[in-house]
C-alpha cells in the first residue's frame, strides 16, 4: 500500500529562524507541523556522531540490551555530550515551542530529553515490541490527568531526527485533525492501550487483537477513522516533529540492520505540576565529579535556566540573601547574576 505522506509546510528556509504562521497553524489546528531546517547542521552531526559512539551498532550482541524503546536509557539531559544539551537549551528550539504554545520562552519548562535507539529487526513482535506500534496518544504516561480543550494546549512534543527516511525508513506516523467535529478526534481521548481499565500494550497487531476483545466499539473506532488515515513523516537527517500530547500518531518499523536514532523532547508550560518529567530531576546529577550540571546552570542564559526551573529574574524566591547564596554556590562556575540582581 502507497504510504500517505505528512504534506504540510515542510518549510526548507525559515525566516530569522522562527516558525511561520504556516507551521504554528498546523501544530494548533492539524496537530503536528515537519521542519527540516530548525537546527544547525554541525550542532546534529555532533550529536549524531556521540550518539553512535554510545549506542551499539546493528546486529552487535549488545544492541539487545536496546531493543526497548523506553525513556529511562542513559541518554538523558543533562548529557555527556555537550550536543545532547545543546540541542536541548537551543534558543530556536525554545523560541519554536514558545511560538507554538503562545507564550515567552521564560514560561516553558523542559520536561524530557533524551535520545532513543530504534534498531530494525525482522524478529517477531512481543506486546512491549515498538517496532509497529499501537496508534496511541502520549499524554498517559506524561499526564496525571488528560490533555486540555485542543485550543489550549499546554505541552509541545518533539522527535529530532538524527537520519533520513531513505536511510532508515520507520518514520513516525500522524492523523491530522480535521477541525472540532473530526471523527478521529472525540473527546475525551480513552479509547486506545493503557488508559482506564485497558491493559498497555505496544505492538500494533497485538494491541488491536486486544482492543477488539475488550473494548470493540474502540476497536472498530480505531480501525475506521485512525490507521486508515495516518500519514507519514518522512524525515530527513535533522528534521523536527512538533506534535502535541493530544495528536493519534505511532511509531513504524524501522528498516532490518538499520539504526534510527532521535531525540526526544518534551516542553509544558510553567505551572503544570501535573505534566511529569519522564527521568531524573535535573538536581540528581548535581554530585557528578565533574559538576556538568552545575557548569551548565552557570553557563546558560538566563532563558535556558528558566526552562529548566532555576526562578527567572524578578520571582519571589529572589532576595538579597537567597541571591548571594545562589551566587556562592555558583560562583566557582562563572554565574553572572545580575538580570537577577537588576530586577530585585
Ligand atoms: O518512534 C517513533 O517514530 C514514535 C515513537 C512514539 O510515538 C512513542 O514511543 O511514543
Ligand atoms: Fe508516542
Amino acid at each position: 500500500m502507497e504510504e500517505a505522506t505528512v504534506s504540510y509546510f515542510q518549510s526548507e528556509r525559515l525566516i530569522n529562524n522562527r516558525l511561520d504562521d504556516e507551521h504554528i497553524r498546523s501544530w494548533r489546528d492539524r496537530g503536528f507541523t515537519l521542519v527540516h531546517d530548525l537546527l544547525p547542521q554541525e550542532l546534529l552531526a555532533a550529536l549524531k556522531h556521540d550518539a553512535l559512539a554510545f549506542y551499539p551498532e546493528p546486529n552487535s550482541k549488545a544492541s539487545e540490551r536496546y531493543n526497548d524503546f523506553s525513556s529511562s536509557q542513559r541518554f538523558v539531559f543533562p548529557s555527556r555530550s555537550t550536543a545532547f544539551n545543546a540541542i536541548t537549551l537551543h534558543p530556536t528550539l525554545l523560541q519554536a515551542v514558545a511560538d507554538l504554545l503562545g507564550v515567552s520562552v521564560l514560561e516553558l519548562r523542559l520536561t524530557q530529553s533524551d535520545l532513543w535507539p530504534k534498531y530494525g529487526s525482522d524478529a517477531s513482535p512481543n506486546a512491549d515490541n515498538n517496532a509497529d506500534q499501537r496508534m496511541h496518544c502520549d499524554y498517559p504516561n506524561h499526564s496525571l490527568v488528560h490533555p486540555p480543550e485542543w485550543d489550549h494546549p499546554d505541552a509541545v512534543e518533539m522527535i529530532v531526527y538524527l537520519n533520513s527516511y531513505d536511510e532508515c525508513e520507520g518514520a513516525t506516523a500522524v492523523v491530522p485533525r480535521r477541525g472540532p467535529d473530526d471523527p478521529a478526534y472525540p473527546w475525551p481521548i480513552t479509547q486506545t492501550p493503557g488508559v482506564g481499565d485497558l491493559d498497555y500494550i505496544n505492538d500494533r497487531l497485538q494491541a488491536e487483537a486486544y482492543m477488539a476483545e475488550h473494548d470493540s466499539r474502540g476497536a472498530t473506532f480505531r480501525a475506521e477513522n485512525l490507521y486508515p488515515r495516518e500519514e507519514v513523516a518522512k524525515y530527513r537527517f535533522g528534521s523536527v516533529l512538533l506534535y502535541r500530547h493530544d495528536t493519534w500518531h505511532r511509531g513504524r518499523p524501522v528498516k532490518p540492520d538499520t539504526l534510527r536514532l532521535v531525540q526526544n523532547l518534551t516542553f509544558t508550560k510553567s505551572d503544570r505540576e501535573w505534566l511529569s518529567p519522564l527521568h531524573s530531576a535535573w538536581s540528581w546529577s548535581m554530585y557528578e565529579p565533574d559538576k556538568l550540571m552545575e557548569k551548565l546552570i552557570a553557563q546558560a542564559t538566563v532563558a535556558q535556566r528558566t526552562v529548566l526551573g532555576f526562578p527567572a529574574p524578578g520571582h519571589e524566591y529572589w532576595t538579597a540573601h537567597t541571591l548571594a547564596a545562589v551566587e556562592a554556590r555558583y560562583r566557582a562556575f562563572g554565574i553572572d547574576m545580575t538580570e537577577y540582581h537588576n530586577a530585585l
